[in-house]
């Protein structure tokens, strides 16, 4: 039987991935990558719809794609590659744009965060239409699954209009893709400001935990994590944030359920529990740095693996784009 196509990406805008990419993405795309046909890609077209300093956008896009090996995803089992190595990203986004509204496009929340936050004049015409370069990115690959956290969820929505758009005038070209829409409980606040998801551009490091960090400095950011004056270790998202942050990460790290964490802590303060968590931290990201430092200190091999991927995604993309070609009435290069 033939898996199911799977697709998903991450922008090379850090250094280092932080806790919610790892425990949000990563670990899903990690199983998920046996069961589907799975292309992971590093999505550098999209980080450069904000600015970018050339030097820093080369290295931080290898070091994303060491990252995303180092916790587990395997380039000869899953597609992992660099967006732009494959041209017809850009070329199908081009095509996708000429069947997008331009009110369809306004109507996306996160174009609307993000140009109210930079300032009509610094946000580019690349930010507006970035939803149809994630289309193009689905769609070349026929991928029939999805997952995003939920704020991707209107893309995704976007995605499978123009997909159907496309179909009903020029033919059946594209699958229609569904998302798979990340737990609630696979997100991950800021450990400071647990109102808001870690993210890589928070405004303060101390509420992000980075994969790369030095294991002393993520024990010192967990101790440090705003918790409440309750002293109970309980799983409360409304109530207690800080505190329900720190066991979501701890039940995905040590595989265990909110219950079970909640009668092992029962009684005993945050200073165990926040020190059993550090534990768990180190422990997990330790390895994953060191693999992530080995892949990076023999970049010829590592782009080497990244051009074999690109090679095996090219093949796909092409056979897609081609096709698109012919039903919208491209002229054919002799
Ligand atoms: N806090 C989070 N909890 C769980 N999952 C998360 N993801 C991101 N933050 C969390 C998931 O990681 C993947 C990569 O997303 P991205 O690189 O497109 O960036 P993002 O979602 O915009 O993440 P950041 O960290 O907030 O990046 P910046 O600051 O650059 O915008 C996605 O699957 C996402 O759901």
């Amino acid at each position: 039987m033939t898996r199911q196509r799977l697709y998903s990406g991450m922008q090379p805008s850090a250094d280092s991935l932080h806790a919610g990419n790892y425990i949000g993405a990563l670990l899903q795309w990690r199983d998920m990558q046996s069961t589907y046909d799975a292309f992971f890609s590093v999505v550098d077209l999209h980080a450069i719809t904000v600015p970018q300093n050339p030097a820093e956008l080369r290295e931080k896009t290898r070091r994303t794609a060491a990252q995303y090996i180092a916790a587990g995803i395997e380039p000869s089992k899953s597609t992992l590659y660099v967006q732009s190595h494959v041209r017809a990203h850009a070329e199908l986004a081009w095509i996708l744009s000429t069947i997008t509204g331009f009110g369809e496009a306004g109507r996306m929340t996160q174009f609307k965060d993000k140009s109210s936050r930079y300032g009509q004049d610094s946000t580019s015409v690349g930010l507006f239409t970035y939803p149809v370069l994630m289309a193009a990115d689905i769609l070349l690959y026929q991928s029939e699954l999805v997952p995003v956290g939920d704020d991707q969820k209107q893309h995704v929505e976007l995605t499978r209009d123009l997909a159907e758009r496309f179909n009903t005038r020029f033919g059946t070209t594209f699958t229609v893709p569904e998302p798979v829409i990340q737990k609630d409980t696979a997100r991950i606040y800021d450990l400071q400001n647990p109102a808001s998801k870690m993210s890589k551009s928070a405004e303060s490091e101390a509420g992000v935990l980075w994969l790369l960090d030095d294991p002393a400095k993520s024990a010192k950011k967990i101790m440090r994590a705003v918790t409440d004056t309750e002293g109970s270790v309980r799983f409360d998202r409304g109530a207690k944030p800080g505190v329900s942050n720190l066991m979501t990460i701890y039940s995905a790290l040590a595989g265990r359920d909110l219950a079970s964490i909640e009668d092992e802590y029962a009684g005993r303060g945050y200073g165990d529990f926040k020190k059993d968590l550090a534990e768990l931290v180190v422990a997990e990201f330790g390895p994953v740095r060191e693999r992530a430092n080995a892949l990076l200190d023999d970049p010829a091999e590592l782009d080497r693996l990244l051009a074999v991927n690109a090679a095996k995604a090219d093949a796909v993309a092409d056979a897609t784009l081609a096709d698109v070609y012919d039903r919208i009435g491209l002229l054919r290069r002799a």
